[in-house]
């Protein structure tokens, strides 16, 4: 590390001592997750089937005079008292089910897995369950469904999968009962025996049906599953089947963007990845795993009236925008009551494959884009030994015939259109133009492939990165670019300087973080030897008065004191409207496991050293923290366990403490951790002290 002191003369003798010392080591971003042999075929594959089907399929989302928009939550959204929901299990025959034809399609299609509901929230089995009767076996079809698959994915090359939900609606002893289940008595309910059942089912699916691809857990954000039911899970399937892959729908998804909560963090349990459902990231951090799934419609279960199936380019323009950011594409079919698929999912599934016959090189196997944002597309990569294929999914085919590539530097040996012929090719300085036909390959997304000597050169401007831009005592400063055939260069305008003229006059070429000690400006650019290659970036970095102690270390700091208010909220109330219905003195910080609850903690914070402190408060569902009055961070709203971070300056000392929190309904979290910016956090419980 690069300490920058008080004296700037010594700093600069100090860095032109240390370049003399150190052969130029640029950091490159990580194109692609650590190795994890488990997760391989995963990743190769890029793009799998989901398949939501069961009871739900047979009233195809009308009922009654209760319209008809349902699918699978038709049990809860129509409000079907259980007895009647249960008669569908006599009329549940799929006469035209064909388990090698399903698996053909998704296979023609391009995809590499499938994952079927083994048993969605309704509760019903498409498996011969020997916990239940509430199965396929008890219904005139009498097949077991998940065998069938089973014995069928590998003649077709697919990784068979089961989605397992942990909410149970038509189990006696989970809870909580539906809401206008008023009829339903939760007596003598007990959701450690439905653990159990949970535990002995995932255990015959991870038992009577060979090598299991994922374990696709759902259903897990209600009040009465915790996060470390979660890992429990997971280490279960893990006991059964070392191999098979769990996603982090295990207690911690952090709502509907599915990107897990910390590993262990507020209780959940990541997984092996995440899980955004119905959208698909901006960015993610490319050294993560991750899979969208998304509905080929509107539904996930079968819909006789939702015709709003999104077209073949759009689904294929979302695999591609998928793969160029190291996910994977899990594509719904929700089937018919008859065991096929509906007309439009089948017409799709056939367009997709025309397309992925040829160009599913770009898809299968390939790591996310080393570009940054292009206009008229998404990119992939193939990285080989010695070279590295490009591919460019040509959203916007331009009409001028050539196709301008931004930045990219680097030897280029050869380009040419997927399914077409070799393209002529011209380098710029810092683009590359690709002569192409002014016709466009396909109906859908045309893709060009670009050969390229060793790693591409992308040229593109570093980023700076730092925890924080406020310091107390120091902060480290990273910076990074894509392309580690670039030079990062960099300077350090310190605040009391900014008006000597010889800033710039000295540059520093980036190895290691640098350690900024007082307020500066870090200013950085990429080069290509000699030449600079891409815009001038800066970010101001400022020290910072810590926040004065309100009171100095005393022997009675007092334990912490929580106040319960009951009542219904979306968002944190203004508590000096409330009642408060209960007091307690030393109180624990953890949530409550309750609905229609709020709770305010308040008391000392003691802090045993002067310094930026970090905090990380996990809450479902809102919940705001108060420094010396000042928000730290604000987790507020009607949410499922989902964690913000947030930063102090403070002097040593006891600060006065306040933390918000309610809970609506469904899941409950408060989990709050503090601790020194760049040392580890420690949860906090029943003594506000850090040291
Ligand atoms: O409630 C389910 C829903 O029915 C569907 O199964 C989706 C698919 O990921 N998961 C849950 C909603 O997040």
């Amino acid at each position: 590390m690069y300490p920058l002191s008080n004296n700037k003369a010594a700093d600069v003798i100090y860095y032109i001592t240390m370049i003399e010392l150190f052969a130029a080591a640029i950091f490159a971003t990580s194109q692609a997750p650590l190795p994890n042999p488990k997760l391989d075929w995963w990743r190769e594959a890029r793009f799998g089937m989901f398949i939501h089907w069961g009871l739900y399929a047979i009233p195809a989302g009308t009922w009654e005079d209760k319209g008809t928009g349902h699918a699978e939550w038709i049990r809860t959204t129509a409000q079907i008292p259980l007895g009647t929901y249960d008669k569908f299990v006599d009329e549940f025959n799929p006469v035209l089910f064909d388990a090698d034809a399903w698996c053909e399609m998704a296979s023609d299609a391009g995809m590499g897995y499938i994952v079927i509901t083994s048993k969605h929230h309704d509760g019903f089995c498409l498996f011969d369950s020997e916990q239940t009767n509430f199965d396929i076996m008890s219904t005139p079809f009498k097949r077991d469904i998940m065998r069938e698959l089973a014995e069928a994915a590998p003649k077709h090359d697919i990784q068979m999968s089961w989605y397992h939900s942990i909410m149970d609606w038509h189990h006696q002893d989970y809870l909580p009962r539906r809401g206008w289940e008023k009829e339903r008595s939760a007596e003598g309910a007990d959701m450690q025996r439905y653990r159990t059942y949970l535990h002995k089912q995932v255990t015959e699916l991870l038992t009577n049906y060979g090598p299991v691809g994922i374990m696709w857990f759902d259903g897990e954000w209600e009040a009465s599953w915790r996060g470390e039911y979660g890992k429990e899970l997971y280490e279960l399937c893990i006991g059964l089947q070392p191999e098979v892959i769990v996603n982090n729908r295990l207690g911690a998804r952090g709502g509907m963007e599915g990107l897990t909560g910390m590993d262990g963090y507020a209780g959940g349990y990541g997984g092996d990845y995440m899980t955004p459902e119905q959208e698909i990231p901006d960015a993610v951090d490319k050294g993560l795993d991750w899979e969208t799934c998304m509905t080929m419609n509107d539904r996930w279960g079968y819909n006789l009236h939702d015709k709003n199936f999104k077209s073949t380019t759009d689904l294929l323009q979302k695999l591609c925008d998928i793969a160029s950011k190291n996910g994977n594409f899990l594509l719904n079919i929700g089937p018919k009551p008859d065991g096929t698929f509906p007309d439009e999912s089948i017409q799709r599934l056939s367009e997709i494959g025309d397309w992925m016959d040829i160009n599913g090189e770009a898809i299968h196997g390939t790591i996310g884009s080393p570009f940054g944002k292009l206009d008229w597309g998404r990119a992939t990569q193939k990285i080989h030994e010695g070279s590295t294929t490009l591919y460019f999914h040509v959203f916007d085919w331009p009409t001028n015939g050539a196709l301008v590539i931004p930045g990219l530097s680097g030897t280029v040996t050869s380009a040419k259109i997927l399914g077409g012929k070799d393209a002529p090719f011209s380098m710029g300085s810092g683009k590359v133009i690709v002569t192409i036909p002014i016709a466009e390959p396909n109906d859908h997304i045309g893709v060009v492939a670009v050969e390229v000597k060793g790693k591409p050169i992308i040229y593109e401007a570093p980023t700076i990165t730092a925890p924080v831009t406020e310091f107390v005592d120091d902060v480290e400063v990273t910076l990074e670019v894509g392309s580690q055939g670039l030079e990062i260069k960099y300077w350090v305008v310190l605040q009391r300087d900014e008006q000597a003229l010889d800033n710039f006059m000295v540059s520093f070429t980036y190895k290691e973080p640098i350690v900024v000690r007082e307020s500066a400006t870090v200013y950085a650019r990429c080069f290509d030897g000699e030449i600079p290659v891409s815009p001038m970036i800066s970010k101001v970095f400022t020290k910072v008065t810590p926040w004065r102690a309100s009171y100095a270390f005393s022997s009675d700091r007092g334990g912490i004191q929580k106040n319960t208010y009951n009542g219904s909220w979306d968002l944190l109330p203004d508590f000096s409207e409330l009642d408060v219905v209960s007091t307690v003195n030393d109180a624990v910080i953890k949530n409550a496991d309750k609905e229609f609850i709020a709770e305010v903690f308040t008391g000392l914070l003691t802090v045993k050293r002067t310094a930026m402190y970090e905090f990380a408060l996990s809450s479902d569902d809102g919940s705001r923290l108060y420094i010396d009055g000042n928000i730290v961070i604000d987790n507020d709203g009607l949410h499922g366990a989902q964690i913000k971070q947030g930063y102090a300056p403070l002097a040593k000392g006891n600060h006065e403490f306040r933390l918000e929190w309610f809970n609506k309904t469904g899941g409950a979290t408060l989990d709050l951790r503090i601790g020194k910016l760049g040392e580890s956090l420690t949860r906090i419980t029943n003594a506000l002290v850090v040291e």
